[in-house]
């Protein structure tokens, strides 16, 4: 049977792959393991059904008969280490990966997500326009690091992986704020992450299910 994961039933992000059961579709797809979707709503992630699957009450989730996993980044690593594709052969690269991974999650996202929760919900408040600057700027001191690091290389250590693929998921959420403009590195390398054909894939489905939900 394959792995079942959960999604939203209609995404707030309205097709742009930006909700998190993406990252987990593109690792599925780029280890070439079929997996099944089941689309939650905001209401049914906090009822008991879903809660005995995610303490959180969020998407996305990962079930295997009965063994279940929350967490995008716990989800990724689990299908990388049973199927070939997303870690490097040897430890030490294998290690790096990982930790590529942690650092796309715990240093780069969390600004990234900060500044895109203030522009969705706060952009009304008085005391907005004083603070986007320091969020910016919060996000563009961890966009000058990893665009350094980068220079000119395709992938951030040897072959893509999966800290690749969590770094160009997260940067992605930056898509619509122009802050990318000024960092041709980063948005080639996100370009380059686009263009591979798992990652499409699991575009196409997300943004196919979206469409689909929102017919009636
Ligand atoms: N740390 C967890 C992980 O990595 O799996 C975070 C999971 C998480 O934040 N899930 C969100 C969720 O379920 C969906 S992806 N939220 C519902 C809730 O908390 O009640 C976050 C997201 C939502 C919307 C957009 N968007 O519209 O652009 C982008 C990202």
């Amino acid at each position: 049977m394959p792995p079942t994961i959960t999604a939203f039933e209609r995404s707030p992000d309205r097709g742009r792959g930006l909700a998190r059961d993406m990252r987990v579709r593109w690792a599925l797809e780029e280890v070439g393991q079929p997996y099944n979707v089941r689309f939650t709503s905001f209401q049914a992630m906090k009822e008991p059904a879903h809660l005995a699957l995610h303490p959180f009450g969020q998407i996305p989730t990962y079930e295997e008969g009965d063994f279940s996993l929350f967490e995008s980044g716990a989800i990724i690593l689990y299908v990388a280490e049973r199927h070939a594709g997303l870690l490097p052969l040897s430890s030490d690269g294998r290690a790096r990966a990982i930790m590529w991974m942690f650092a796309a999650l715990n240093t780069v996202e969390p600004s990234i997500v900060e500044r895109s929760m203030a522009m969705m919900f706060d952009h009304d408040k008085p005391w907005h326009a004083e603070r986007l600057p320091i969020l910016d700027s919060n996000v563009r001191i961890r966009l000058d690091q990893l665009s350094s690091w980068l220079g000119e290389a395709e992938w951030l250590d040897g072959a893509f992986s999966l800290g690749d693929l969590m770094m160009v998921t997260v940067l992605r959420r930056l898509g619509t704020s122009g802050i990318l403009e000024d960092y041709p590195i980063l948005a080639a390398y996100i370009a380059r992450g686009e263009a591979r054909p798992a990652y499409q894939r699991a575009f196409a489905d997300q943004l196919a299910a979206f469409t689909a939900s929102n017919k009636d």
